[in-house]
This record gives structure tokens, sequence and C-alpha cells, in this order.
């Protein structure tokens, strides 16, 4: 990722790339950090990019003209357009699906206000997205911009030396992480929970869950009514049990995988409820034993969201048909989505249907 940052204070933005990870990130070319100073595109003989706000008041105002002429020139380094993400408190507050879908980008500009803000017409004519990073008011938009980095950075291949470890962090689940505990075994006569030292991985895991349910529910009730356990059931061939498979991972650290190819689990069914999530996994292209022709006995919601994923192109659209079945069980439909089957372009896809799911999560957490 290439981040151009359009600010009066190109020192403070220095700082983002100073230390740690996203240090090592810069010199390893991984990302690039432009900080762009805005004063020394002032149409001013003395450099100056500020002056009174019409009608009055107090504070000064950052005329448009060097902004325009900061970002123009970013611009035309880069050869293209960019969305341009205007830092204010009067912005959306940035949550994790939208640093996911910055990290899409290429490259982005941020500009950052100080004084009393930026002459209002300027920022209709270039400003893609307003962000906030929070309800409480700073100085200028800087610190909001290296926060940006910082969290957008995460999604860059190779900025995370585990790659693992990034898809499987706090809000994810919209659950908090689980404690975690290093050596010693005993400190301050506090014992580390016994079922670490076991070296049962399922019931490690299990614990993990358990405790990351607690902790939400304690210190973020607010996250805990939102949260969902997900569920990817699927049948067909193989390779629509990988999707799954990968889907699943890419969702949720606790989500499980239902093969219903086997007959055991279709007949032991399953019944969920309104904190679950369901997502169907089925062949585009109808096998001899649809499962939909054919629901198993036991298989209901309680008001139940689920999202219907085809793998390969749906050969007849039944989505109307799907739907009534499927809410007759109980489920209430929330998406349908495709997965076209070129298999060189599965990870892709599902990188991309992930977090269209994820955004329709967010789409019912929000209405609660
Ligand atoms: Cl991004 N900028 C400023 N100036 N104040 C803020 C903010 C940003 N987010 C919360 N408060």
């Amino acid at each position: 990722m290439n981040y151009y940052v359009l600010t009066l204070f190109p020192d403070m933005i220095q700082q983002a790339t100073g230390a740690s990870i996203l240090r090592r990130a810069d010199q390893n070319g991984l990302i690039t950090v432009e900080a762009v100073d805005i004063r020394s595109f002032s149409a001013n003989k003395h450099m100056r990019v500020d002056d009174y706000p019409y009608g009055g008041g107090a504070g000064m105002v950052l005329e448009a003209e060097s902004v325009y002429r900061a970002l123009c020139a970013v611009e035309e380094k880069v050869g293209r357009t960019m969305r341009v993400i205007y830092l204010t408190p009067q912005g959306k507050v940035l949550n994790q699906i939208m640093v996911e879908e910055f990290a899409r980008e290429e490259s982005l500009v941020l500009l950052c206000g100080h004084y009393e803000g930026i002459d209002e017409r300027v920022l209709e004519e270039v400003v893609t997205d307003y962000v906030s990073i929070g309800d409480y008011v700073l100085t200028g938009g800087e610190l909001g911009a290296m926060v940006m980095i910082d969290a957008i950075s995460r999604f860059s291949p190779g900025v995370l030396n585990n790659e693992a470890s990034f898809q499987f962090e706090s809000f994810q689940d919209n659950l908090l992480e689980y404690p975690h505990y290093t050596r010693p075994k005993i400190w301050h006569d506090r014992q580390v929970p016994s079922v670490l030292l076991s070296g049962n991985h399922k019931k490690i895991e299990k614990w993990r869950h358990q405790k990351s349910l607690e902790r939400t529910k304690n210190r973020r009730p607010d996250l805990f009514r939102r949260s969902y356990q997900i569920f990817c059931i699927w049948y067909g061939d193989e390779r629509i049990g990988v999707v799954a498979e990968l889907l699943i991972k890419k969702l949720s650290r606790y989500g499980k995988v239902l093969n219903f190819n086997r007959r055991k689990l279709r007949r032991e069914g399953g019944m969920f409820d309104q904190q679950d999530l369901v997502i169907f996994v089925f062949p585009g292209q109808p096998t001899e034993h649809s499962l939909l022709d054919e629901l198993p006995q036991r298989l209901a919601g309680r008001n139940t969201p689920f999202i219907l994923l085809t793998v390969g192109k749906r050969k007849y659209q039944k989505d109307e048909e799907e739907k009534l079945k499927l809410e007759k069980r109980g489920f209430s439909k929330l998406a349908v989505f495709e997965i076209l089957s070129d298999l060189s372009k599965e990870k892709v896809e599902i990188e991309r249907i992930s977090l269209e799911i994820r955004k329709k999560i967010l789409t019912i957490q929000l209405d609660m």
C-alpha cells in the first residue's frame, strides 16, 4: 500500500513508520508513506495557507487552493486518481470492515485538516470518504491518518510475519481475545490455568472460546449482543468442501463446518437460533441428491439468518424456491452469493465473498 498524507505537519507522519512493524514494512518496501506538506503548495508568497472565515467566528480556515494543488501534485506523480480520505471528527467512525475495504486499494490519499477546518469547496470537489477515529476531538487529522495507516497495513502481504495471526483477532467474531499467559507457571502466587498446560489442543481451543465469550459479555455487552456463531453447511463434491473450509477460516475462529454429504450429519440435522448464522454452500448445478429437494427432518432455525452460496454458475435460478423452503424451516434470508468455479481464482473469490458476508452481517448487527 502506498499512502500519501497531505498535512501541515509532515514530521508527525514520519513517525508512523519510525518503529516496530511498520518500520520493517517500510524498509522492506511493503508499504510506502509519503508526507506531502500542504504549505509548500501555498499560492501565497509568504507560504500562508490559512485565512479568516467568511461570516466571522473564531480560528482560521485552511484555504482550498493549497490543498487542491497538493493533491494534484500527488495524482500527477502517481498517474491516476485515488480515494481521498478526509480525517475529521465529522466522518464515519472507523471500524474493521472499513479498514479491510481500504486495504483493497493500491494507494490512498489521507487528508489531514487543522485549524477550524478546510474550505468546504475543495472538500466537495476531491474528498471520497470522511473518516473519524472516534467520538472525541483531536487537534488535527494526523493521528487519525496514523491510526488508519497502522490498521490498514496489517493487511498488506508480508507486513505481519505470522500470516495466520491477523485473521484470528479480536473482531473477527465480534468477540474479544481470550487471556494470554507465558512463563513462569506461577507468578505472585498466580497460576497459569491448568488447561493451557495440558497439551490437549481441542480442550484449549474450547477454553479460549469460552473465555472470549465471558470476557465479551462482561466487558463489551454491546458487542456480545451482536456476536454470531457461524456454521457452514455444505454438500456436493470435495471442492465445495474446500470452499466451505476456506470461507469459515476467513469468517470465524470458532466457526463450524458441517458436511451434509455425510448421512449421519444429514440425519442429525441441526437446530439453530437467532444468534447463529448459517451459510449453505451448495453446488451451482444440482447434483443427484440436492439438499434442498430433501431438507433433513431435523434441520431448523428460529429466525436464524442464512446466506446461500453456490459454487459454480447457477444453472437454474431457483432463488425464490430455495428461499421459501428455508424460510419454512425458520431461516431468514440474508443474502445469496455465487462463486465462479475457476480454481485459480478461488482464494481471491473467497476473500471477496467473506468481506461481502461480513458487510451483510454488519447490516443485521446494526439493526439490533
Ligand atoms: Cl480523524 N480528526 C480530528 N481532527 N479529530 C478527530 C478525528 C479525526 N477522529 C476523532 N476526532
